[in-house]
């Protein structure tokens, strides 16, 4: 019998180590999903460095999730009105070969485009680079991350010279203060959440603060919860700065001898009294003195946040003004401070190290630079001039490129767009029309299936040996413990069979996903992320290892050294962090008397996504079973909306149904939803049905957190609706189609 493997939790950017047995135990019935598969048990890795032990409850059920409803085979066809045929990877690759060869010579390079995610591995990530940007020479590859983390590195790139979170958890043990804005850390990184919680219960001086428009299970544990009005983060940070200058609480010889562009910061903040901000933010003054007063009084300050921040048109200008606040007390660089982005998915972290945005190339590098291009060009063989100067489109330029006609080939890897895109109605139009899709997916079905010319099925975590790295720059290595269903392949090795079909056979001469990360970690040599001491045979005899690592660094130095900036230089030209003034501009699409609420939307506890596998997990599906709206009891009254019944939102793009929940759990004129029901989940309960793409010009993230909507009565429950747990989707009960079959 196969004994434990140790591995990572494949869902949130927490990346929990998880222990994983096979499902024959000695004295044990031989455990079994729902459609009668062995189910592999998880349990925590007590020895992981970043979780000790603990998971959530995603993490406990995974086993549950992989044989369920697997793509195992190849499909194609030749149009979106025919049924797909089975095919061999051999036509499959050859096809989308031809294609790619074809769209090259007759549109060029800029016509091919890949849209990946921070749940692949670092080989995916970076074998897709090397394919794209460096082989066909486009740098048109961009990832889910885009509507995510890309506000995030956005602004560390702009203040601190370079992309990474300074922190570690460890931090969360060492804080006076958690400053904690537009994240639901409590839902949302769990793990993350209970280091902090046991801190903050166990030292009554620790403060926790908490920004949202939701009084959510994390506002809950606050000791201040702050609801403001969604979109004006930078008022209220401003009003931090503004009091903290006030009172003399800066770091004179840290600003002086550390940073940049202060006067003008603080001629900016000079505008933002307690009076001035309460009433914009639609707080309290006391509550933002008080807010203030904590930090003044915290000798260490670290701030935590997520989608509420980055997923807005002014994202970067929002991550800019809180690190601000850290550069004006001096919270850097030192143990239980700092300004510490949380990652979403597992391996986000490890896609931004691979160059997995269409702006950045491997090692931190940006395909702006020339020698940052020149670099990775030797890297990888190719003659000089081989990656384009030009950043390449980003997630929903990919979209309207289908709208023009420009975007020829779209190779979706990993991500479920057909339900996670802003605009979702445009966004299946412009699927509609593209001339050819390639999806490459682990499970079928999923809504994005219904768009694609081409199925890929996909090895996924547990069946494909890769690295992933998590929030706090820890890289763990992800083994083989179990056979991948049918014919499905790692996502690295398929695009390595299409890079060889297209001629590149010297690049992609790589015997297996060790030999592709030994290639991929010469390329951090020298950077903020140097990972050349790591290697596949490293993380597996020794566990997991945060990076910076460079070559010939021992585990008792790596360590010693656990947070990025401890000598205060920054990777800035001249050393020095940058301050950065902004005002709020507010939100993309503001309330009017048509739509007279703001829209807010984000993920519940159990969910993952699109429910891929979460939707396919019993004991989830009776936690979340169907879609809600939350409503203040104040804005309900007005709408003729009662606790319980049918709603329907309704955006200048769209509508959308939900069971309303009436609850004081947010703040009056916001509405919540959850972003989890896509198509084959709930008739007509689709999120992003409302949003717009609203984009921040920085970051070029969409505001995903924010739009203008009405919300009236929809009389009776829709037909469809997916309402009892454990129901199967709701197009599949319709369709009757074998979900396992393909
Ligand atoms: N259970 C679960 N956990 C997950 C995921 C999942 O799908 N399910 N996904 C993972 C991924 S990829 C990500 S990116 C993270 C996301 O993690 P979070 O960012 O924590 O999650 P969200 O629910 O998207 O949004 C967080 C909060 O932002 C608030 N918010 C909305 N607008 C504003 C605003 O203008 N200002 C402020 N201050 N707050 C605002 C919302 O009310 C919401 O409570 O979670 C990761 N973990
Ligand atoms: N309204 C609204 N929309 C949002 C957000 C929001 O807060 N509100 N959040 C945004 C954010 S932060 C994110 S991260 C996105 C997430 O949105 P998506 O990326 O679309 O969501 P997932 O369901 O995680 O999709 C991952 C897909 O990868 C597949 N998969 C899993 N493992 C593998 C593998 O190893 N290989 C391959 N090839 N496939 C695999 C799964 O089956 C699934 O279909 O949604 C974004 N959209
Ligand atoms: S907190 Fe995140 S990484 Fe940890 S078990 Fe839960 S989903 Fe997995
Ligand atoms: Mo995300």
């Amino acid at each position: 019998m196969v004994s434990l493997s140790k591995t990572l939790c494949p869902y949130c950017g927490v990346g929990c180590g998880l222990e994983v047995l096979p499902p024959a135990q000695p004295g044990k019935p031989v455990a079994r999903d729902s459609e009668g598969n062995p189910v592999w048990q998880a349990r925590g890795d007590r020895d992981h460095p970043s979780s000790k032990g603990m998971v959530c409850v995603k993490g406990a059920t995974i086993g549950e999730s992989l044989s369920k409803s697997r793509l195992k085979h190849p499909m194609l066809r030749d149009s979106l009105d025919e049924p797909f045929r089975r095919v061999s990877w051999d036509e499959a690759l050859d096809r989308v070969a031809e294609r790619i060869q074809a769209a090259h010579s007759t549109f060029g390079p800029d016509a091919i485009c890949m849209y990946g995610s921070g749940q692949l591995q670092t080989e995916d990530y970076y074998i897709a680079q090397k394919l794209l940007k460096g082989c066909l020479g486009t740098n048109n590859f961009d990832a889910n991350s885009r509507l995510c983390m890309s506000s995030a590195v956005a602004g560390y790139i702009q203040s601190f010279g370079s992309d990474g979170p300074p922190c570690c958890y460890d931090d969360l043990e060492r804080t006076d203060c958690a400053f904690l804005i537009g994240t639901n850390t409590a839902e949302c990184h769990p793990i993350v959440f209970n280091r902090l919680r046991k801190h903050h219960k166990r030292t009554r001086k620790v403060k926790l603060i908490v920004v949202d428009p939701r009084r959510t299970p994390t506002a809950e544990a606050a000791d201040l919860h702050l609801a403001i009005e969604p979109g004006t983060d930078i008022d209220l940070l401003n009003g931090i700065a503004h009091l903290l200058l006030r009172w003399g609480f800066i770091d004179p010889v840290f600003v002086d001898e550390c940073t940049r562009g202060f006067e003008k910061f603080a001629e900016v903040i000079s505008h933002y009294p307690p009076e001035r901000v309460a009433r914009t933010c639609g707080l309290r003054i006391d509550d933002v003195v008080q807010a203030a007063r904590y930090w003044a009084r915290a000798e260490r300050v670290l701030s935590l946040w997520s989608m509420g921040m980055n997923q807005s048109s002014e994202g970067t200008a929002k991550v800019r003004t809180l690190i601000n606040l850290h550069l004006m007390t001096g919270d850097i660089g030192k143990p239980g401070a700092g300004p510490f982005s949380l990652t979403g998915q597992p391996n986000a972290m490890g896609g931004r190290e691979a160059g997995g945005l269409a702006h950045i190339l491997p090692g931190y590098r940006l395909v702006k630079n020339p020698q940052h291009r020149a670099e990775v060009e030797r890297g990888w063989g190719l003659p000089p001039g081989s990656i384009s100067p030009i950043p390449g489109r980003p997630a929903w330029d990919m979209i309207t490129g289908l709208e023009t006609g420009e975007v020829q080939v779209f190779w979706v890897a990993a991500t479920n767009p057909a339900v996670s895109m802003p605009d979702i109605e445009r966004t299946k139009s412009a699927l509609r029309r593209s001339p050819f899709t390639v999806y490459q997916d682990a499970y079928y079905p999923t809504e994005t299936a219904d768009y694609a010319h081409v199925l890929l099925p996909a090895a996924q975590w547990s069946e494909k040996t890769g690295a992933m790295t998590n929030s706090e720059r820890v890289v763990t290595l992800c083994p083989t413990f179990r056979q991948p269903p049918g014919e499905a392949r790692p996502d690295w090795e398929i695009m390595v069979e299409v890079g060889r079909r297209l001629g590149f056979t010297e690049q992609f001469d790589l015997a297996n996903s060790a030999a592709v990360y030994a290639e991929f970690v010469a390329l951090t040599r020298d950077r903020l992320c140097d990972c050349t001491g790591l290697s596949h045979a490293r993380l597996a005899a020794e566990g997991p290892i945060q990076w910076p690592c460079p070559k010939g660094m021992t585990a008792a130095e790596n360590q010693q050294s656990k947070r990025l900036y401890e000598d205060l230089r920054f990777k800035t030209g001249d050393g020095r962090a940058q301050f950065a003034a902004f005002h709020s501009r507010g939100l993309a699409e503001p309330t009017d008397s048509g739509y007279p609420l703001v829209l807010t939307t984000g993920r519940l506890y159990g969910h993952w996504h699109t429910q891929t596998r979460t939707g396919r997990i019993d004991k989830i599906l009776k936690l979340h079973p169907e879609p809600e709206l939350e409503i203040h009891p104040r804005d309900a009254a007005d709408w003729g909306i009662e606790d319980k019944t049918w709603v329907e939102a309704q955006s200048r793009r769209g509508a959308a149904r939900f069971r309303a929940k009436v609850t004081r759990a947010i703040a009056p004129g916001t509405v919540f939803v959850p972003m989890h029901w896509g198509a084959l989940w709930a008739e007509q309960s689709e999120a992003n049905a409302l949003t717009h793409p609203e984009s921040c010009p920085a970051s070029l993230q969409p505001e995903l957190k924010a739009c203008a909507v009405c919300v009236v009565p929809a009389g009776a429950e829709p037909s469809a609706q997916q309402s009892a747990a454990g129901k199967r989707p709701a197009v599949l009960a319709a369709s009757g189609q074998d979900a396992g079959s393909l």
